[in-house]
């Protein structure tokens, strides 16, 4: 704690570091810019995604099993009704939310969440159109399988492939088997599907009767982050490691990245877990050892912070940090560790060029960071 409290900026992000709550309209100074840091929403329970509509209201999920649209202004509305049953455990409850690309036109929204079956539960996507404050014909498009008792590691990030395919995130659901390795289960797995739930045309194992046919890429342990690259439409995931050796992938079809076999990370307690290379095993393109515990990234496309364009964006859960990636190609060429003092969940983009960040709080909040005038 000692060397991260001389890393801070300022008084004020010490005071939300001690109480998890950041007061109103912090300054930050970072390498580039300094930031104005707004708190617009405040008394989320654990808010996990956000999704920023075109007009400029936004809807957050709470991971205790609620969605809420927010104002321009950051008012909350009423939790909006005709979610799907959700199992509320541990990491699990209602994970993300994102847009159809046309949802200016369809209203059309996608969640990822904790699914409760017969043999336990697992991550499940659903999709629904928004109707006022209820979601309307909500259709399951996945279920991960095998479903079974664990509160950890249900990844969930959704993202939305160039040619309209739609990229599913999961973890390993804590289990140091050979799930993650496997290609007959979703456990540590990215998955592909079209948009009516069946596979992409474009998955690597639709021939390969010993693999589901919607899985993309294996031997991941638990994506809580993905984004597409703005420029080669590839998907860029982080992951969490056991004990540091967190990822920075660009995730590809039929690709094994390697949990549980290789990893920079460690025992809990101490001790190797395994090598850090093996042949056919993809290394990562960046790794934070210690963990930052990643959750949440974006590729910066916008005007409004002139200096971040282009750079990927990534939250932290244990540092309370915004972490700034410059990049060159495939390669990660600076990181800068901007100290925001609260657990970040999610980071996202507004259609204004401000970027937004989910707080992971008991009361959770949503920050605006703009450039100071
Ligand atoms: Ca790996």
């Amino acid at each position: 704690m000692n060397t991260l409290v001389k890393l801070l900026s300022s008084s004020a992000v010490a005071l939300a570091l001690s109480t998890g709550v950041l007061a109103q309209n912090t300054e930050i100074k970072t390498e580039k810019t300094t930031l104005n840091v707004a708190v617009i929403s405040d008394g989320l329970e654990h808010p996990w995604g956000l999704a920023i509509l075109p007009d400029g209201k936004m809807l957050v999920t709470e991971r205790a099993g609620r969605l809420r649209y927010v104002s321009a202004d950051g008012a909350l509305s009423e939790p909006v009704t005709g979610l799907p049953e959700i199992t509320v455990s541990g990491q699990g409850g209602l994970l993300d939310i994102i847009l159809h690309p046309d949802f200016a036109n369809n209203q059309r929204v996608y969640i990822s969440y904790n699914e409760p079956g017969e043999s336990g539960s697992s991550t499940a996507v659903a999709t629904a159109v928004l109707a006022g404050n209820a979601l309307t014909n909500l259709e399951v498009l996945f279920s991960a399988q095998p479903k079974f008792d664990s509160r950890h590691h249900f990844g969930g990030r959704l993202v939305f492939a160039d040619n309209g395919d739609l990229f599913i995130t999961l973890g390993d659901r804590g289990q140091r088997r050979d799930d993650a390795q496997t290609l007959d289960t979703h456990h540590g797995k990215v998955v592909r599907i079209k948009t009516d739930g069946s596979p992409s045309v474009t998955n690597p194992y639709l021939e390969n009767e010993d693999a589901l046919s919607d899985v993309w890429s294996y031997g991941h342990r638990n994506i809580q982050g993905a984004a597409l690259h703005p420029k080669t439409n590839m998907l860029w995931t982080h992951e969490h490691g056991p004990q540091g050796g967190d990822e920075i992938n660009i995730t590809r079809a039929d690709h094994n990245y390697g949990w549980p076999v290789i990893t920079y990370g460690e025992e809990y307690g101490g001790g190797k877990i395994g090598k850090t290379s093996q042949d056919g095993m993809q290394q990562p393109l960046h790794y934070w050892t210690p963990s930052i515990a990643p959750s949440g990234m974006i590729f910066y496309t916008a005007d409004l912070f002139m200096p971040w364009q282009h750079n990927l964006l990534v939250g932290s859960l244990k540092f309370g940090q915004l972490v700034r990636l410059e990049l060159t190609g495939e390669k990660v060429t600076h990181e800068e560790r901007i100290m925001i003092g609260q657990r970040i969940r999610d980071v996202r983009q507004g259609p204004d060029g401000a970027v937004y960040l989910l707080t992971d709080q008991q009361s959770g909040q949503i920050l605006r960071l703009t450039p100071k005038k």
